[in-house]
């Protein structure tokens, strides 16, 4: 279960270990969750999952996009390093998604919808709402929606009851975690506005406030 305590995840996609690894310690108390993606596994190593989950829970946001026996391997092996949620593409289908959510037991499965940036309208954001859809009836824990775009925000809270919301897209690539929240989203995910910032530590706070505002 994910806690819920500041709603802010930090998306840590700084591939310099050292970095990555302070910055983490200097705002695991800001964050509900610490997201990495394959920038950081691939300079770190897959260690890094374990290393980071004693500060707070890791969501492995490798958008698994398989057939159903491979996205089965992929999850066994992140949820062994201890991740707490991983993030899975829907558009392989219903059994790709189902073989995930069998595979990760306790943790947390969250599927893609439409994707943040402009590419994501190309073929992401017309089967949006299916993909929504899908995660629900597939037993997913939440999905991924953008932040870039609120009201699309707005139209997948309608349609996944209680699943989760995670938002990313808010700060480097033009969102608003404020806009996002009151759209509906449950959490912003926050990157480079965070890691990039020569005080990370109070850049989550600004934007923990934000959140704070909106709810
Ligand atoms: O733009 P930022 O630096 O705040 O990072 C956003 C993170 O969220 C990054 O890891 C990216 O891979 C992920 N993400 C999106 O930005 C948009 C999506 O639709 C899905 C994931």
């Amino acid at each position: 279960m994910m806690r819920q305590k500041t709603r802010l995840i930090l998306a840590l996609d700084e591939t310099e270990v050292q970095k990555a690894l302070s910055v983490a310690q200097a705002v695991k108390d800001q964050v509900d969750a610490i997201k990495i993606n394959w920038p950081l596994v691939l300079s770190a190593g897959p260690s890094v999952i374990t290393q980071l989950s004693h500060l707070a829970p890791v969501i492995c946001d490798f958008k698994v996009a398989d057939i159903p026996n491979t996205n089965r391997l992929i999850t066994e092996q992140t949820v062994k390093r201890g991740a707490s949620g991983i993030i899975v593409q829907g558009f392989v289908g219903h059994d790709s998604v189902k073989a995930v959510v069998q595979a990760a037991g306790k943790a947390d499965v969250f599927v893609v919808t439409e994707m943040s940036h402009p590419g994501g309208k190309d073929f992401t954001a017309p089967v949006a709402d299916r993909l929504a859809m899908m995660a629900l009836e597939q037993g997913a824990r939440g999905v991924i929606a953008p932040a870039t775009r609120p009201e699309r925000v707005r139209a997948i809270r309608k349609l996944v009851g209680d699943l989760l919301i995670l938002s990313p897209g808010v700060g480097a690539q033009g969102g608003s975690a404020a806009d996002a929240i009151r759209h509906g989203a449950n959490y912003v995910i926050v990157g480079r506005s965070i890691y990039e910032d020569k005080d990370p530590k109070t850049a989550a706070q600004r934007i923990v406030a934000e959140i704070g505002d909106a709810l």
